[in-house]
């Protein structure tokens, strides 16, 4: 038989979102961040607003987010996202914005741009990819590093008597006045992407009514940085740093009165 002839369009179930380009995701196999760019894109296309949205892309793995994502993007340099982002909502407050980060460019290299652009309360959503370490450059510690935890630059693990502890950064965003929702969630199983797919659709929602920083951590995986096989990394995750991170919401809005 043709593949032609199982491939009709009355037999597709799920595709490819039309919002991916053509350009093949230079994750490596089994990494989180390809399974958060498809959420992010449904909900854009769900929502209709793929023509109104400017996301910016960090550095780190998800540098080429702009290649991979077919809406406006920007490329800010290592941790300066919220700050462009504030640029770009400020000058277009029509259009929806986000910011896509690791945790070395969120939680380390930028994080006096994340603290003040959620303190200031800026109407934009933030998505934080949180794989406790530096994927990109090899596996460095970062401050997400869990106690214990390998890495390049501790090979023995973590060792918080010198090296200090991990940073909870978004449990101490929450805190501030001007975060209105904080969601910690994970993408490596079928039911933990529906709700990762629920909170962006949240966090965009909260956007349209003005109601400032929406913040989304997904909890991912770096199989390659842990050195690890994909499945390993996943259970690793769920051993490891759900215990740390846990997932589920940290800071929901009071249904206000009408
Ligand atoms: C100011 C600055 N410091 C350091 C670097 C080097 N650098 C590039 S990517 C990266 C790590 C990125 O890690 P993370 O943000 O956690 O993203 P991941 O690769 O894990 O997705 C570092 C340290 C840089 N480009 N600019
Ligand atoms: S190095 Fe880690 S974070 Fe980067 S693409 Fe590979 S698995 Fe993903």
């Amino acid at each position: 038989m043709d593949i032609k002839d199982i491939i009709k369009p009355e037999n597709i179930v799920y595709q490819k979102t039309k919002l991916f380009t053509e350009k093949p995701l230079s994750y490596c196999p089994g990494c989180g961040h390809g399974t958060a760019h498809r959420m992010l894109l449904e909900v854009l296309e769900e929502m209709n607003i793929q023509d109104k949205t400017v996301g910016i892309a960090p550095v780190g793995c998800s540098v080429l987010a702009y290649e991979f994502l077919d809406i406006d993007m920007q490329q800010a340099a290592h941790g300066r996202a919220p700050a462009v982002a504030t640029a770009v909502k400020r000058l277009m407050p029509d259009k929806f914005v986000f910011t896509y980060q690791g945790d070395g460019d969120l939680a380390a290299i930028g994080t006096a741009e994340t603290i003040h652009a959620c303190n200031r309360g800026e109407n934009f959503t933030m998505i934080f990819i949180n794989n406790g370490i530096y994927g990109m450059t090899g596996g460095q510690m970062a401050p997400t590093t869990l106690p214990g935890m390998r890495a390049s630059t501790c090979p023995f693990g973590r060792d918080t008597e010198i090296m200090g502890n991990p940073l909870k950064i978004t449990e101490l965003l929450a805190q501030l006045p001007g975060v209105y929702y904080v969601t910690r969630q994970a993408v490596h199983t079928p039911n933990a992407v529906r709700k990762t797919k629920k909170a962006l659709r949240i966090a965009f929602e909260n956007q349209k009514l003005k109601k400032g920083i929406s913040f989304v951590e997904i909890v991912s995986n770096c199989n390659s940085g842990w050195k690890m096989t994909p499945n390993q990394s996943n259970k690793w995750m769920e051993d490891n740093m759900f215990p740390f991170y846990p997932l589920g919401d940290i800071k929901v809005p009071q249904l206000e009165k009408v």
